[in-house]
């Protein structure tokens, strides 16, 4: 066996059970594993046998007793700044009202952008950092944040740079997206292409421009955008450099997940009514398929997504909280995992893989995060369990022990 290079190893993690989630075994597993960092990166990762008896003195050691070891969970799909509440519409559905009449009486997403628009940018940051906060704690290292309650220039821009700030104040890698073309504002009521225009040639740039959106979202439904609309969107998100993914199929088939893939988007995410089209063209492009079953359940939908199809073609799967006020007022991406699994019937596996590999994939980091492999940024959960399964079988109770975001406690 080859030596180990050790020189610029700065901590080691042993008597763990590690989660690589690495394919080629169930969970990447090793049972009695060991990780060794190099500062904020991971240097190495194998089982106690592979270790040398020395190791340079300056190497920090953390026993984890035994414990579970897993990558640090991503969140690529939370819609976490806005003002408000909608806890009237939660009442009004179970009487009977649907989510597309409440929107189109002028509630839903309308009522939030009202709230969000006149919140000042401290109170929205205030707001937006103790929901952030109860991801940080669950485990979270790396989180997605869209705009789109704001649905001008100056409310877009506004969320964005909370959403910046937030990453700046915790331990959280902050990854924006633009979700400007959410819904029609109410100053281009009845003019939706005007306001695919602006958002082309207006808050697009000028978000691109400051340097304020890693990628540029769009909501594809009755209720949103029409295909032809969002492409217009897509085109000019990537005439600027930025990544697309879209907000497709949840309450309808709009081929918006093969219009997705066919601009080569990091993911499609909904998908509750994707055919088998949108499949395959999602498995050609490697677009990720993001579930979301806390929407799915909170709004009581009844048409699965097709999860079977999606294994058989080895679409990558991604599960995500989409934390908003009005269709997910969730905030725990472990709450997901598990409904994946009793909603969706995902196996406890795939919903790990799916807020690790997948998710990095989903957010264009499927170099920097997700597994557990040399050369990664060293974000690692160290966690009150055994066993990778116990994190979706159980909610509440499995709970970090420790956390290290880019190697820092
Ligand atoms: N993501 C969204 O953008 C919409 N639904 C979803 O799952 C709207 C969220 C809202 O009602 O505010
Ligand atoms: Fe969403």
């Amino acid at each position: 066996m080859a030596l180990l290079d050790t020189t610029g190893w700065t901590r080691l993690i042993r008597n763990a059970t590690v989660a690589t989630c690495v394919d080629g075994r169930p969970y990447g597993l090793i049972p009695k594993g060991a990780i060794a960092l190099a500062g904020n990166r991971i240097a190495w990762v194998g089982t106690r046998k592979e270790l040398p008896a020395e190791l340079p003195k300056n190497v920090a050691h953390t026993d984890a007793r035994g414990a579970l070891v897993t990558p640090g969970l991503i969140d690529c799909h939370t819609h976490l700044v806005w003002a408000g509440s909608r806890f009237r519409e939660f009442e009004q559905r179970l009487q009977g009202a649907s989510y597309e009449d409440i929107a189109k009486a002028g509630g839903g997403i309308a009522s939030t952008v009202t709230a969000t628009r006149a919140a000042s940018e401290s109170d929205l940051l205030s707001l937006a950092l103790a929901r952030a906060a109860k991801y940080v704690a669950e485990g979270v290292t790396a989180l997605e944040i869209k705009s789109g309650y704001g649905l001008d220039l100056e409310n877009e821009l506004k969320i964005l740079r909370v959403a910046r700030t937030l990453g700046k104040r915790l331990s959280l890698t902050v990854r924006t997206t633009l979700l400007a073309a959410h819904a029609v504002p109410p100053e281009f009521k009845g003019r939706s292409d005007d306001y695919i225009k602006c958002v082309c040639e207006e808050i697009l740039p000028a978000a691109a421009a400051e340097g304020l959106a890693d990628a540029v979202d769009a909501y594809c439904d009755n209720i949103g955008f029409t295909p032809a609309q969002v492409e217009r969107v897509f085109v000019k998100a990537k005439e600027l450099g930025l990544a697309v993914k879209l907000h497709a199929e949840q309450f309808s088939n709009q081929q918006g997940a093969a219009l997705a893939a066919k601009h080569k988007a990091l993911s499609a995410d909904h998908l509750e009514h994707l055919d088998k089209e949108g499949v395959h063209a999602m498995a050609a492009a490697r677009t990720v398929a993001v579930l979301l079953p806390g929407a799915y359940s909170y709004l009581r939908e009844t048409k699965l997504p097709p999860i079977e199809l999606l294994r058989v073609h080895r679409v990558p799967i991604a599960v995500a909280s989409d934390l908003n006020p009005g269709s997910s007022p969730l905030a725990s991406l472990q709450l997901n995992m598990h409904l994946a699994c009793t909603v969706f019937g995902l196996t406890p596996e795939e919903s790990l893989l799916g807020v690790t590999r997948h998710a990095a994939r989903a957010l264009g980091q499927r170099r920097e995060r997700g597994t557990i492999e040399p050369g990664k940024f060293a974000d690692l959960v160290i966690w009150n369990a055994e066993h990778p399964a116990e994190l979706a079988a159980q909610f509440g109770l499995v709970r970090p022990a420790a956390i290290l975001r880019e190697g820092a406690a």
